[in-house]
């Protein structure tokens, strides 16, 4: 590749796409391209999340999802969105969602890529104006192209991911991805309909004054997490949690702070979901100078053998998690 230059703030995610395409002396265009179809379906999702109150979109479906939890009807919406424009864009031949039990073949053998995606993430939050977001991860297939994909494409690990982002549809939407680089958030002009880069080279705080975590569950939590959270009250940090996880990572991303997802004993490897929301979120995390690790090891050394697999999460400034991880270990 040659040098990057670097792209001033205020430059489209479409110019900012194609000129690092062209950086890549063989890049065809087709990761370029699943790009902007994700930012296309992101700004759909912002508009059905934004005139949700008005057109009766919000309230539950009444149906389960693969999980066992209620769905939300812009859960399904943005499910659908997003998996119409994966298809339609060409270049994705499967799909994971956090919403489907197996494997969304495409139809498209001919697509380099497949994506893990949880369409909207924070569910609970929609119906009450809060932040709500979107995660994706991107993989180049390893099966031969041309051929039907498999869950071996999947199972491939997070390290292999060759890209991955969010959208945090907040007080403004913002997209936030990374191609394995440097981190760059583009904030939505609702006027011009473009995706504008906002936040260069995102790099967050080595420290942090923030910890996020359901902190009603504390009794629930293993003696040394419990342990590390006193230490955060008597340190007199800052709690904040919003209960979607984009916006507690996005937050702490910016200001420095740790999220924290401890098992308890009836779920031992937590709640979130390590393909769809886990690795994705560490994969950023790690560019941006931030660490991911779950009880014993980093979040994308962690080997996948389900698609719907789980893990304990702590996540954010790397001085946070060394320190957690310190009153962890002590404790095993
Ligand atoms: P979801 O995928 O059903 O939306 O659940 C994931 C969400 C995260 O966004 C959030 O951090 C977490 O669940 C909150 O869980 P809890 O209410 O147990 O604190
Ligand atoms: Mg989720």
């Amino acid at each position: 590749p040659t040098p990057a230059l670097a792209l001033p703030v205020g430059t489209t995610l479409d110019r900012y796409i194609m000129n690092r395409q062209y950086q890549f002396a063989y890049a065809t265009g087709e990761l370029s391209q699943l790009l902007r179809d994700i930012a296309l379906a992101g700004k759909i999702i912002h508009r059905e999340v934004n005139r949700a109150g008005l057109i009766d979109l919000t309230g539950g479906m009444g149906i389960e999802n693969v999980q066992g939890e209620k769905q939300q009807k812009l859960d399904v919406i943005a499910d659908i969105r997003f998996r119409r424009a994966l298809t339609n864009g060409g270049e994705v031949c499967a799909i994971i969602s956090e919403e489907e039990e197996g494997i969304i073949l495409t139809g498209n053998n001919g697509g380099k890529y497949v994506v893990a995606i949880d369409p909207l993430d924070g569910s609970s939050n929609i119906d009450v104006n809060v932040s709500i977001g979107t995660i994706f991860s991107i993989y180049r297939r390893v099966t031969p192209t041309g051929t039907q994909p498999t869950l071996e494409d999947f199972m491939q690990g997070g390290h292999e991911q060759v890209a991955a982002g969010y959208i945090l549809y907040g007080s403004s939407t913002i997209l936030v991805y990374t191609t394995g680089h440097s981190v760059n958030g583009f904030t939505y002009d609702v006027s011009l309909g473009e995706f504008i880069l906002s936040h260069p080279d995102i790099k967050s705080p080595a420290d942090g004054q923030i910890y996020s975590c359901n902190e009603g569950n504390i009794d629930l939590f293993a003696e040394p997490v419990q342990a590390y959270l006193h230490n955060c009250r008597r340190q007199q940090l800052t709690a904040r949690y919003i209960g979607s996880l984009v916006a507690d990572f996005h937050r702490n991303l910016l200001k420095g702070g740790i999220y924290l997802y401890p098992p308890t004993k009836s779920n031992p490897d937590g709640k979130l979901r390590l393909l769809y929301e886990c690795y994705p979120l560490a994969f950023i995390a790690e560019r941006a100078g931030c660490l991911a690790v779950n009880e014993t090891e980093s979040i994308l050394n962690i080997q996948p053998h389900s698609l719907h697999q789980r893990t304990p999460l702590y996540l954010g400034a790397p001085q946070m998690v060394k320190q957690l991880t310190v009153f962890v270990r002590q404790g095993m």
